[in-house]
């Protein structure tokens, strides 16, 4: 990493602290990514984004903020990046995947809360991540209770936009009212970079988010090859990346990886070969948490492809094309993002079908259930995604942990004897 104290210092970050976290991942890394073997080319773009992890891109958006843009953090996959755009602000989504500043959020929050959220909290708390720091405003959503409460914690000392997940998504008045909170997030957004979101402004975000969209579609689709032309790991990760990273330059290299992938697919080149495919399905990995797909594949497996938020949920329906009115446009965008099958809904057979068929059509011999521990709606959603699958004849495990490495051993255990018996 080059140096950038003096641009962390200015952030307020806790720099002794800080400089631990990257010495861990830093660490890590190497061990958990570089050391795999025939990674296609196209992941070096993806290493140097690591190793550049609070560097770079930290450094391009403070760029922007001089320029008089925005920086706008995300926890979820329902906000609609294209109306952040449109505003002129970049979004940058703020999920935590670290368990180094858990005991940081423990000193205030519950210790029986989801990881996720304790991780982004304990990082706000301690001031170790330099894109929370960035950030003019923040963007929730009441998805999960931990998650909205939350919001109210941080409201304390940033500025928070809540915005109203419906809970079941059938009704009618589910559909107007996320279509409203769409609204009142244009107008927020509006009002925060001080421009005027027109339908012209809106149509020219939407080309870059669906462009980003189709291009891990198409990496997704290329990962159909059998052997898997890239690992779950490397997979995971430029999912993780695109939460954060430049949307244009991220298309780019993301269409390259897929290009390359497809190449290897018609030519029978892959990674792990003669390991079983399996598909995850669960809670979402925010980066750096790579634990589980580390786990699958050193235990004769591998992610043949996600069925989470850092996952295909992200990309689903990639598309949206422009209305000719801005309302009508927003309303195409508000469809689409209520379509993604969180397990906040009820019901939502929509994500049971698609676990069920995912694992068919990326031909896996068996399913890996994610659950993040005390994350309630996925851990009971979880019992009916398994009846599904046995019914489908499907095999499945369900996983719960956290982000400790505690429980490595035994879920190595655990997943060897699974991938043994599918
Ligand atoms: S659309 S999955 S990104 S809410 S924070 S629900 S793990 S207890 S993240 Fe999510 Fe949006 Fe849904 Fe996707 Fe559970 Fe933790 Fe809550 Fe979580």
């Amino acid at each position: 990493m080059g140096t950038y104290d003096t641009m962390w210092e200015g952030l307020g970050l806790d720099l002794r602290r800080h400089e631990s976290l990257m010495g861990i991942l830093g660490e890590f890394y190497p061990m958990l990514y570089l050391s795999q073997k025939d990674r296609p080319k196209g992941m070096e773009y993806f290493d140097f984004v690591v190793s550049e992890i609070h560097g770079l891109r930290v450094k391009e958006l403070l760029e922007h903020k001089k320029k008089g843009g925005k920086v706008v953090g995300t926890f979820c996959v329902y906000v609609p990046d294209e109306i952040l755009m449109a505003a002129g602000a970049i979004g940058v989504g703020l999920c935590g995947g670290a368990e180094f500043s858990i005991p940081d959020a423990e000193k205030t929050l519950p210790r029986d809360l989801c990881p996720l959220i304790k991780s982004v909290y304990g990082f706000k708390d301690a001031k170790i991540c330099p894109y929370l720091q960035a950030c003019d405003m923040l963007v929730g959503e009441t998805t999960c209770d931990g998650k909205k409460k939350v919001w109210e914690l941080l409201k304390q000392e940033l500025d928070v936009h809540v915005m109203e997940v419906p809970q079941k998504k059938v009704e009618p008045e589910a559909r107007a009212l996320w279509r409203a909170e769409v609204r009142k997030l244009l107008k927020r957004m509006e009002e925060l970079s001080g421009r005027r979101i027109t339908n012209e402004k809106l149509a020219e975000a939407l080309s870059l988010t669906n462009g980003k969209r189709k291009a891990l579609d198409r990496l997704y689709m290329a990962r159909r090859a059998d052997p898997a032309p890239i690992s779950g790991k490397d997979a995971l990760l430029v999912s993780q990346i695109a939460f954060y990273d430049d949307v244009r330059r991220f298309t780019e290299k993301t269409n390259a990886l897929a290009a390359e992938a497809e190449e290897r697919g018609e030519k029978g080149k892959g990674v792990l070969a003669g390991s079983k495919r399996v598909l995850v399905t669960g809670t979402p990995m925010a980066i750096p948490n790579w634990k589980l797909h580390h786990v699958i594949e050193t235990s004769g497996a591998v992610v043949a492809a996600e069925e989470t938020c850092t996952g295909a949920r992200y990309f689903h329906n990639p598309e949206v094309k422009p209305g000719r009115t801005l309302g009508e446009t927003l309303d195409r965008i508000a469809d689409r993002y209520l379509e993604t099958p969180c397990a906040c809904f009820t019901p939502n057979d929509r994500r049971i079908e698609n676990v069920v068929s995912m694992a068919r059509e990326w031909n896996a011999a068996g399913v890996v259930q994610y659950v993040l521990k005390f994350c309630q709606i996925y851990s009971i959603e979880g019992i009916l995604v398994e009846k599904a699958l046995k019914k489908a004849g499907i095999p499945v495990i369900t996983v719960e942990t956290d982000y400790g490495m505690g429980d490595m051993e035994q879920l190595s255990t655990r997943m060897a004897a699974f991938v043994e018996m599918i």
